[in-house]
């Protein structure tokens, strides 16, 4: 009797076990681990040969990845060209600076020849973009889980109304990530990806030139700081100059964005929002610390690369990344 019982119980528990493991496809480390083995050393191999000849391609994959996992999530949607009746997530104005296509269409290229039809843009996108970071440090910053598959669906109006604008106060920000089931924790580690990259002058120029229509600039950005923008950024209507948002730093990961915050230079009123409400400018504070950034820093990536994944059956492999199959 009692044998029975448990028989039956283990029989029952092996039956879940094996239905998990079929519908609920979950993101798990090294996915591809027999399909094709040595998947994330290429990517690994052909971010960093690239990003060694350009360093300006990690903060291009970061925030790539970032759009990507913001809109309809990671899917490798960001990657979809427009077609004749679809405007695609690229076309929108969020979206004008994104760059590094060709590096993921080139690791697409070399998987594709080595195991055919397995691995996901949208894998290779978070890989890459961890990688890209990466190579400065010549090890993983943080642990990608893989086992995405691709979306077939990438929208303009999406990326306008999911992506946050710099022109966000505190609220929206809050909103746009609380959208997403971020904290505020995770706000303001994130923004620390401004650490890397630049940021065009139109997108803060009114902070410069005009901020409440009086030919005034932005009291709460840096006079000094004010100055040396207005020599960069010559009036309000100039949309092709770039400006370092980590003055200085802006080709090295580390977290002296939020040194430069603290000093009001934050370049966009989105990162100045930061200051202005006590629990962010807390987190702000906290990491001013190397270590706590990084360690912070890793885990909420982590968390947005399984922002909305599609798995198990869902979605498809692409084959090529710019197009659904
Ligand atoms: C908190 C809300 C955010 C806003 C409002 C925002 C806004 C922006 C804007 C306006 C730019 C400049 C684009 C240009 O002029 O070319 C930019 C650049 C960048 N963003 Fe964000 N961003 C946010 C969060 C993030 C997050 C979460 C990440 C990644 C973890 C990120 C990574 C980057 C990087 C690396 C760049 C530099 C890109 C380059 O150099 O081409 N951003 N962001
Ligand atoms: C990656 O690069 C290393 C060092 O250049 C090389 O030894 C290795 O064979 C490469 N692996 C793959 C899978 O490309
Ligand atoms: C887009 O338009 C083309 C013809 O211009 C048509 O063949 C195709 O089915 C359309 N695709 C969708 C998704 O509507
Ligand atoms: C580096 O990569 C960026 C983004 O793809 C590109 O716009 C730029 O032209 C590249 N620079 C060089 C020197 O190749
Ligand atoms: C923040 O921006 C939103 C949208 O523009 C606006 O409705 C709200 O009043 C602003 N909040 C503050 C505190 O300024
Ligand atoms: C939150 O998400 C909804 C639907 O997904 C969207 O319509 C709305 O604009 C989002 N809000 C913000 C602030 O991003
Ligand atoms: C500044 O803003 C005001 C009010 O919106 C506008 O009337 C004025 O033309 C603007 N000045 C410049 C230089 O754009
Ligand atoms: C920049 O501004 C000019 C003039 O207003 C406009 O024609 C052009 O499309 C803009 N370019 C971008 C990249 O927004
Ligand atoms: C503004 O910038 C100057 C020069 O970089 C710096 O010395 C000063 O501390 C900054 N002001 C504030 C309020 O942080
Ligand atoms: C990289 C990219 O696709 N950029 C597009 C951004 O949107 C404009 C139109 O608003 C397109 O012209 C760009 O090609």
């Amino acid at each position: 009797m009692e044998g029975g019982i448990l028989l039956k119980f283990l029989l029952f528990t092996i039956l879940v076990f094996v239905a998990i493991g079929h519908t609920n496809g979950q993101l798990r480390k090294d996915f591809y681990k027999s399909s094709c083995p040595q998947a994330e050393q290429i990517v690994q191999n052909i971010t960093w040969k690239r990003v060694a000849s350009n360093s300006t391609l990690p903060a291009k994959l970061l925030r790539m990845h970032f759009h990507d996992c913001f809109v309809r999530g990671c899917d490798g949607s960001v990657l979809i060209d427009s077609t004749a009746n679809n405007s695609a997530e690229k076309a929108a104005i969020p979206n004008l600076s994104l760059g590094g296509f060709d590096v993921i269409d080139e690791i697409k290229t070399a998987l594709e020849n080595t195991c055919q039809g397995v691995v996901s843009c949208a894998d290779i996108l978070t890989l890459a973009a961890r990688d890209s970071v990466s190579f400065q440090f010549k090890k993983p910053m943080w642990e990608v889980v893989t086992g995405r598959r691709d979306g077939r669906i990438s929208k303009s109006s999406e990326a306008l109304s999911e992506i946050p604008s710099p022109f966000f106060n505190f609220t929206s920000l809050k909103q746009s990530f609380a959208n997403k089931s971020f904290t505020v924790h995770d706000l303001v580690v994130l923004s620390g990806g401004h650490t890397i990259g630049v940021g065009h002058c139109n997108l803060f120029s009114n902070r410069l030139y005009n901020f409440t229509g009086k030919g005034d600039s932005d009291p709460s950005l840096n006079s000094t700081y004010v100055t040396f923008l207005k020599t960069k950024c010559q009036s309000l209507s100039d949309n092709t100059t770039t400006v370092e948002m980590d003055p200085g730093s802006s080709l090295t990961f580390d977290n002296n964005y939020f040194s430069v915050l603290k000093q009001q230079k934050g370049l966009f009123q989105s990162d100045a929002a930061l200051l202005t409400n006590q629990g962010a400018k807390n987190i702000v504070d906290e990491m001013l610390i190397a270590g706590k950034f990084f360690t912070e820093f890793s885990q909420s990536m982590k968390r947005m690369g399984a922002i909305g994944v599609l798995t198990g059956s869902n979605g498809e492999i692409r084959k090529k990344c710019n197009v659904v199959n």
